[in-house]
């Protein structure tokens, strides 16, 4: 039995920290430099085994982050209308205290949770948000994933059997990338984590290797391609299926090597004959000779990626395009093998077995008032504001929120300010006092990023290598631990009083881990005593004790043993960089776990949803009707970064981008303002007109409006901008996934006098 390796960061004199920088997807390393409790400087991390040196302005903003003093260092209690900083025993109390009224009043369904997508950043989020959701006792679970990114969980659990499993473009081999509906020049890349991302696209293109990108904004990445595709919002999959069409119809598909691992090749050509270029050419504004050579080039590559994103999986067709993606891979030799699309095959997964599996299906249970049928265990986000404002059995009367800022973040946003000011209670774990927490009547903070260990559960999961990197905490907590918030909340949530321990939670959890792995066959550890496993982990911290657990029994652990050479938290710690585990390796039939055992090339829910998507193949489209998207800068991170005074420097970022032909007939002039109105609501911006952007497209930045009373975010209220979420509308949704639509909204806009 090995000891613990000591993760904990020494306190004194100047300090080197290696560490993920847990922003976004891209997982880059940093290199901090501390003197004392000051940050002296972030850097790019060299070494890093991912990132190389790469970094983008936000991560060099987690000292600023640390240092905000509109961060949160103690809990609020809301009294008389105001936020107060109280104990945390005191916050507790009152949380089991209120929670047991309102279970009495109006009973366990009446409790309902949002999860935000930092969650996914964090190992606090990855282990301990269940212990909570379990005491909320309750089925109505939202999470940012029905604004963001649903549809991919959605097509990939019906092709692959799995949600979570998830290819990638691989990037790094791929002489061919069609990208729909992303911007990693500024995102950095999403559902793909690959640090440079900008450098990756680059060297694609110098290696001979050909990029187009579809977007209806001249992005910077569509800058980078060797060629730009201005599609009309909302008809990627319109786009991908005429693809699909020519494919077929040229001869071009081939089912070669598909023949023992998927279903469904047969029946694909006739499920696309509705979609011939011609067809789809006035809809999604490309001409049919485009379309045809996108399909000759996919098929004529040597190898070949296709790629979507926000801007393709947020619309009313979401899971269908998904879906064509990976199924266009896969009928042109480009799907499991270097170049196509491939699975990560990530330390801390479980290991991988052969044969059919469970499959995956939705609607095990529906909303209450709209009857959305639930997906991945939740819940459409745009379900929320009505299941809070309808009367009956189940009306959402008490609400907690992780990591997440809703009132920005999704759709109706006017209808869900009102839905929120009227719950009967409401718990939020989150640093800052935002537009959402401020409705909460307790507001939990977390320490800083810095005053947290990490390791990129999620992320690893959807890299375009297989690598492992572990952060040590550089900042000792001032306060609580978010696992020990969360596990505190559970057992408040569960009327349990401030006297038990949240160690009983991370027990509990680690303890069902490590018996879940020695009762499998499959798990290196099958059959050990776990007593033995506990004691090996015993003095870690309770992330890093779960972590532990998962890298040694995953695919390149050490086995507590078994495999002296293998993974393990020592080994990360010793390994600052990072660990690489080398380029992606083919994964078929193993990671495919539908109940046929089989690849579905064309499922059965997504076959029945093709006949929506031919019906919108005869919408009429009116010549003035104009359609709003959303677009992301690389100084923000969705709603929550804007307190950060060197991302907000220089000019006004949340404009409307509008085409000069437009801004001409509609009587606007450039930085005037304009008032744009949806069937949701309205709002006045400020106007950018740019060739930049299509005709007939406007396009305005979410995570705005940061000028609500009894919010603490002094920087960001500075430049508040607009909400654009006040635009988007509650009721349109891609019916397979629940997912909202945030692009390619019908709105008007008009000028403003003055
Ligand atoms: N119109 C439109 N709407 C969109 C999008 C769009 O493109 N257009 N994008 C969508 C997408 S992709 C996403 S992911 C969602 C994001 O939606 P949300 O997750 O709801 O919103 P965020 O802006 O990410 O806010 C995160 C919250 O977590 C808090 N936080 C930050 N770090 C931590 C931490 O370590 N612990 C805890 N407990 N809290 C923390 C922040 O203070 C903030 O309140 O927005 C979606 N909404
Ligand atoms: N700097 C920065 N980085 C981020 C974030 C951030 O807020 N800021 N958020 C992070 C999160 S949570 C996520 S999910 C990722 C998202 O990462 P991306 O998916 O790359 O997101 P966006 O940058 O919003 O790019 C979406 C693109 O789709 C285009 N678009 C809009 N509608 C359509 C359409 O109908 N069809 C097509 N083909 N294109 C369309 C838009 O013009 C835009 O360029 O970014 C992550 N990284
Ligand atoms: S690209 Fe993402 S992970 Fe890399 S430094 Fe920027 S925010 Fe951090
Ligand atoms: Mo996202």
């Amino acid at each position: 039995m090995s000891s613990a390796p000591d993760t904990r960061a020494s306190t004194t004199g100047e300090r080197t920290f290696y560490r993920t920088c847990p922003l976004c997807e891209a997982t880059c390393g940093v290199e901090i430099k501390v003197e004392g409790d000051q940050v002296k400087q972030i850097r790019g991390d060299d070494d890093d085994v991912m990132s190389g040196g790469f970094i983008c302005p936000k991560g060099t903003t987690l000292g600023a982050l640390h240092e905000d003093p509109d961060r949160l260092r103690a809990p609020l209690i809301k009294r008389d209308g105001k936020h107060v900083e109280v104990s945390w025993d005191e916050a507790f109390a009152f949380i089991a205290k209120r929670t047991a009224e309102i279970r009495e009043k109006f009973g366990d369904e009446s409790f309902a949770a949002y999860l935000g997508n930092p969650n996914v950043h964090n190992m606090a989020g990855a282990f301990f948000v269940r212990p909570v959701l379990q005491a909320l006792r309750s089925r109505t679970i939202f999470s940012a994933s029905t604004v963001d990114q649903m549809p991919r969980h959605v097509s990939c659990g019906l092709m692959y059997g799995n949600p979570d499993t998830i290819p990638v473009p691989d990037i790094d081999r791929t002489q061919y990338m069609l990208m729909l509906g992303a911007n990693p020049v500024e995102s950095n890349g999403s559902l793909c984590t690959a640090p440079d991302f900008p450098g990756r696209l680059k060297k694609l293109r110098q290696r001979g290797g050909t990029l187009v990108v579809v977007d209806p904004r001249t992005t910077r990445t569509a800058k980078l391609a060797d060629r730009h595709l201005a599609i009309r919002p909302g008809t990627d999959a319109h786009l991908l299926l005429s693809i699909t069409h020519v494919l077929f119809e040229e001869d071009l598909a081939s089912s070669d090597g598909l023949d023992d691992v998927a279903n469904g090749y047969a029946e694909l050509q006739a499920a696309v004959s509705a979609f011939a270029p011609a067809a789809v050419a006035t809809v999604t504004g490309i001409e049919a000779d485009a379309i045809r050579t996108l399909a000759r080039e996919i098929a004529a590559a040597d190898s070949a990626s296709v790629y979507g994103r926000m801007g393709a999986h947020t619309t009313e067709f979401g899971t269908l395009a998904s879906w064509a993606a990976d199924m266009i891979c896969a009928i042109t030799g480009n799907f499991d093998r270097p170049g196509g699309l491939m699975f990560p095959y990530a330390a801390p997964a479980r290991p991988r077995r052969e044969g059919p599996g469970r499959g995956f299906s939705v609607g095990r249970w529906n909303s209450r008032v709209r009857l959305a049928p639930e997906v991945r265990g939740e819940l459409p986000v745009a379900t929320m504001a009505e299941e809070i404002e309808t009367e009956g059995q189940g009306q959402i009367r008490a609400l907690v929120t992780i990591a997440g800022n809703p009132a920005l973040s999704a759709p109706n946003a006017d209808r869900l300010e009102k839905a929120l000011s009227s719950l009967a209670f409401m718990v939020s774990v989150d640093p800052y006092l935002n537009e959402t927490t401020r409705h909460a009547d307790v507001v939990l903070p977390p320490p800083s990023v810095l005053e947290r260990s990490h390791f990129d559960l999620s992320f690893t999961s959807l890299a375009v290598r297989n690598f492992a990197n572990y952060s040590p905490i550089v900042f000792e907590p001032t306060s609580i631990s978010e696992p020990d918030i969360l596990a505190r909340l559970a057992l408040a949530l569960n009327g349990a009083g401030n006297d038990v321990k949240p160690s009983v939670v991370h027990d509990m959890l680690l303890r069902g881990l490590i018996e879940r792995e020695v009762a499998s066959e499959r798990s290196v550890i099958s059959g050990r005593d776990p007593n033995e496993i506990s004691a090996a982990v015993a003095d870690l911290p309770p992330s890093e004790a779960m972590l532990d657990v998962m890298l040694r029994t995953g695919p390149y652990g050490d086995g507590f043993g078994k495999n002296a050479d293998g993974l393990s938290l020592e080994k990360l710690v010793a390994n600052p960089h990072g660990i690489d585990l080398g380029a992606l390796e083919p994964g078929v039939p193993q990671v495919i776990s539908t109940a046929s055992g089989l690849i579905e090339l064309l499922p059965t829910a997504i076959a029945d949803d093709i006949a929506r998507l031919r019906a919108d193949l005869s919408k009429e489209i009116s010549p003035s009707s104009m359609q709003l998207i959303g677009r992301r800068t690389v100084r923000s991170n969705n709603s929550w970064m804007h307190n950060v005074g060197s991302l907000m420097k220089g000019r006004d970022r949340c404009t409307l981008q509008i085409h000069p032909d437009d801004a001409t007939r509609l009587g606007l002039e450039n930085g005037s303002r304009a008032k744009v109105t949806s069937r949701a609501g309205s709002v006045e911006v400020p106007l950018e007109i740019t060739t930049e952007i299509r005709a007939g497209v406007v396009s305005l930045p979410h995570g705005y409006g940061h000028d609500q009373p009894g919010s603490a975010l002094a920087v960001a209220a500075a430049k508040p901008g607009v909400n654009s979420n006040r635009l988007t509308e509650d009721g349109r949704l891609d019916p397979l996934s629940g997912n909202a639509t945030l692009n390619g909204i019908p709105v008007t806009v008009e000028a403003l006098a003055g």
